[in-house]
């Protein structure tokens, strides 16, 4: 099996699993629940979506590591591992050999929840077979290191109210929870590889669909050369900025997640994504930077491209310290389809 079959069915267990943990009434509660409850015994985790995303997160290094165990201390997600309870008492959250084990570790963590512990176990340790027709790569994997944000755009993931734009994009709702994975060359600091899946895209939501890079090649059925002349922007964008893009002609459109509105690039709903803040992280943008690559488009440096120097954003293995300073895309992002939009984009805002 290849890395990028095996990062694509961890990425379709990732998804199995945000959509039970909304669909099954059970967890449904747990996710939903206020968190720092006061009950009688000392909980490890008060933030069930927060035990969602490490479980994700632990998956993907569990398997992905048992086949390629060369990268298992190089793949690297949003999420910290360790609980702590309010007795001072820490737990680390791992998959471990059967799901009988990490069942019992889970119904620690869960405060004797055996029943969510067991759901989620089953789904962890779920095998599964994609049965499609994928690349042969033949590159040093060695070289590789893998960026995971196991589910993207939370805040609507948990309670996000469906909203539909006029130009038939979802600008809030569960269309915009994503989950990303990215694979970068450690001696390069360039993404080689993205897998973007959105566990909710179908109308009953119990379907999704997933895309994927590989160097150049990717699962895109065909190129998106038309512009849509439209601009996607997270709805906190600064009005200067969009008062520019305006006067330039393009349309703008609000979304949530940067997972998804950097998938309306790669899908050429939009020929933008625009942010001029320090908002999102490198596991926002490693898959997405990768797909965009093998289209001729790709994910730069705002505050850079403004000044003149295109500088497309780069990566490096994270060693744990200040993960929220050391990740940051400081000075934010354009993420665009092709190079001429980009050029008409940045004539716009260096007005
Ligand atoms: C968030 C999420 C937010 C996004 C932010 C990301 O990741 O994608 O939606 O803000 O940049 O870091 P906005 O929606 O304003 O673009 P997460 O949900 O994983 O914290
Ligand atoms: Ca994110």
């Amino acid at each position: 099996m290849s890395i990028l079959e095996s990062l694509l069915i961890v990425s379709e267990k990732a998804a199995n699993i945000a959509r039970t943990c909304r669909q099954n009434q059970h967890l449904f509660k747990l996710l939903v629940q206020e968190k720092g409850t006061d009950e009688a015994n000392p909980r490890f985790v008060d933030d069930f979506k927060t035990l969602a995303d490490v479980l994700i997160q632990e998956m993907v290094k569990h398997d992905v590591g048992n086949k390629f165990p060369e990268i298992t201390d190089s793949i690297f997600g949003e999420e910290n591992n360790v609980f702590e309870n309010k007795l001072g008492e820490k737990i680390c959250v791992k998959v471990l050999k059967t799901a009988e084990e990490t069942k019992k570790l889970l119904i620690k963590v869960l405060n004797n929840d055996e029943e969510a512990a067991d759901l989620l176990a089953e789904i962890i340790h779920e095998e599964i077979d994609l049965k499609i027709d994928l690349p042969i790569i033949s590159e040093n994997i060695e070289d590789f290191a893998i960026w995971i944000d196991p589910i993207d755009s939370t805040a609507e993931y948990i309670n996000g109210i469906e909203k539909l734009s006029n130009s038939n994009i979802y600008t809030t709702g569960l269309k915009c929870v994503t989950v990303l994975i990215g694979i970068f060359n450690k001696k390069t600091g360039n993404p080689i590889s993205g897998i973007i899946n959105q566990p909710f895209f179908e109308e009953n939501q119990q379907l999704g669909r997933r895309f994927w890079s590989f160097n150049n090649q990717n699962s895109l059925k065909t190129s998106q050369n038309l512009s849509t002349n439209r601009i996607c922007l997270s709805s906190s964008e600064n009005p200067d900025i969009k008062e520019k893009l305006r006067t330039a002609g393009f349309e703008l459109v609000e979304a949530a997640g940067a997972g998804y509105k950097s998938l309306l690039v790669i899908l050429g709903e939009v020929d933008a994504y625009i942010l001029s803040k320090n908002s999102t992280f490198k596991w926002d943008t490693c898959a997405p930077q990768a797909i965009l690559s093998s289209m001729n488009g790709g994910i730069i440096n705002y505050q850079e491209a403004i000044k003149g120097n295109v500088i497309p954003i780069c990566y490096d293995v994270c060693n744990g310290e200040n993960k929220l300073l050391q990740c940051c895309n400081e000075g934010g992002i354009i993420a665009f389809n092709n190079e001429t939009v980009l050029k008409c984009i940045l004539e716009a805002l260096r007005k």
